[in-house]
């Protein structure tokens, strides 16, 4: 009998180019030697040129199928991405509380507050964000905004590494064990500098500015890729240090694709032919 790899979950959208949301969480799983599942909170209509439609999923069913997975398979480690309304949010909370995930129970629980996609078409309600503060950030073992999730989250606008340790001593403030501020976004950086915050220490990863425009799904990979070691049982510094080694070479093997912005990918971990 072959054994069981660890178990994670994702809770997040579907994206119909198969650059981003769940696909990318999935695809990250697979490449990191973990067992993939997926709570679907929302199917979006898109393609490498944007987002055209969101069908959101009935809140009720996002929780069963968190608690039809957590009961029956186990979940070692658990992620959000897209979570589209405040109703979704609310009702993701409950579950996990209810089946262990996040602070008070026993399941690391990474939130990546998604708030647009990468072209600015909105992910999230407008009236969701405080959800996000209340409902999610004090239950989150770690949470992995952007600079832009940050601008609109507390109204800080990052230009600078030393803001960035501002912002995540903000983003403390709401809950999370762990802060991790992303640099990507400062654009006139050189390098991107991704600080991690635990209330009282920082540590700082740092990585390569390429200079390619295919992105898409980068944050959702780096989330999953730190989900994935979590669930193999490694501590929160060497699971955002794996993270950003995965999160470098995926966007090292970047391709383009259609007529707009290619995905990231875990592609180079599997043999060439
Ligand atoms: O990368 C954030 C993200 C998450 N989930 C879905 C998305 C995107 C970005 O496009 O489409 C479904």
């Amino acid at each position: 009998m072959n054994t069981t790899p660890p178990t994670t979950l994702t809770i997040a959208g579907s994206d119909s180019g198969g650059s981003a949301g769940l696909q990318a969480d999935l695809r990250t799983f697979f490449a990191c030697g973990v067992h993939g599942m997926t709570a679907v909170t929302a199917v979006t209509v898109q393609n490498s040129l944007g987002v055209t439609g969101v069908h959101t999923i009935p809140p009720e069913v996002v929780a069963a199928q968190i608690e039809s997975v957590a009961t029956d398979i186990g979940v070692a480690a658990a992620k959000t991405g897209m979570l589209a309304t405040a109703e979704i949010i609310e009702a993701v909370a409950a579950a996990c509380d209810r089946v262990g995930i996040g602070r008070a129970g026993k399941t690391p629980f990474v939130v990546d507050p998604v708030a647009a996609s990468m072209h600015g078409d909105p992910l999230l309600h407008d009236t969701a964000l405080d959800h996000y503060r209340t409902e999610l950030f004090p239950r989150a073992t770690l949470i992995t905004p952007n600079l832009d999730e940050i601008r609109l989250l507390t109204g800080f606008e990052v230009r600078t590494r030393a803001q960035q340790r501002d912002a995540a001593k903000m983003l403390f403030e709401y809950g999370p064990q762990w802060v991790l501020v992303k640099g990507g976004h400062l654009w006139d950086d050189p390098e991107c500098l991704d600080l991690l915050y635990d209330g009282t220490e920082f540590t700082e990863f740092i990585g390569p500015r390429f200079a390619t425009s295919h992105t898409h799904g980068s944050g959702d990979t780096l989330a999953s890729s730190i989900t994935a070691s979590l669930a193999k049982g490694a501590d929160m510094v060497s699971a955002v240090r794996a993270g950003k080694h995965f999160i470098v070479e995926s966007v090292r093997a970047a391709y383009p694709l259609g007529a707009g912005v290619g995905p990231v990918t875990p592609l180079w971990r599997l043999p060439k032919d």
